[in-house]
């Protein structure tokens, strides 16, 4: 969570301070747990590879792809939102970085099993229960086709939103068809669960509730609330 804080931080002076910014060097957040910490729901040698070779592989494009150029004057948060602008290796590069960062945030071996409190009662507004908002994230996940991600965002107009994106987009871009603001973000590409699971998508869909920490997504939904939503 500090590591979250920091990075939020960050985010929000260079949102202060726009051209007067030196050039940014994208860096992998550092995991709160350790790689078999999500055991036996994630394996530690997908974890670690995942981390430490795909995440690491993002960082180190996305600073080769905005080396010497506009986008290095800028967060990543920005690079996101306005994503149009930029080459096409700092939509892949920058979404990999991005989502990565908010999947292993909200990833937890001791996981808050149920969201209570506003984003409880938002979910039951919009989704019925809380069941029903899982079989709807899960459906999303398995029906998108190849690589992505499945999410739960806080649009615009202040409702929650089930969504796929390909590859590594993510809801935050401005390319992106449904836009808003993640609050939780499933990895649904083959390294995220091949080496456990092989073809069975569905079933580490299904193994990732027991690890996903509704705690930081409520927390991420605040957030969201408070200080975000204008950013659309
Ligand atoms: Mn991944």
């Amino acid at each position: 969570m500090k590591n979250k804080q920091i990075f939020s931080k960050t985010l929000l002076i260079f949102f202060a301070i726009p051209g007067g910014l030196s050039a940014q060097v994208h860096e992998l957040p550092k995991l709160n747990y350790e790689y078999s910490a999500l055991e036996p729901h994630i394996d530690a040698k997908t974890m670690e590879v995942h981390y430490t070779k795909h995440h690491q592989g993002y960082v180190n494009k996305l600073n080769a792809a905005i080396k010497g150029t506009e986008a290095e004057k800028h967060g990543l948060e920005y690079l996101m939102l306005n994503v149009s602008k930029f080459n096409t290796g700092v939509r892949n590069n920058g979404g990999g970085h991005y989502n990565h960062t908010l999947f292993w945030d909200i990833l937890s071996p001791n996981a808050k099993s149920k969201p209570d409190g506003d984003l409880l009662k938002m979910i039951n507004e919009e989704f019925g229960d809380f069941e029903n908002l899982k079989l709807e994230l899960e459906k999303a996940g398995a029906t998108q086709f190849g690589s992505g991600w499945a999410w739960l965002i806080l649009t615009k107009k202040g409702k929650l939103a089930v969504v796929s994106t390909p590859n590594q987009d993510n809801p935050l871009m401005d390319i992106a068809k449904v836009r808003g603001i993640p609050i939780l973000g499933i990895d649904v590409w083959e390294h995220a669960y091949y080496l456990q699971y092989q073809n069975k998508r569905p079933d580490y869909l299904n193994a990732i509730w027991n690890v996903l920490d509704w705690a930081k997504v409520e927390e991420n939904y605040k957030e969201a609330v408070k200080s975000k939503i204008k950013l659309l």
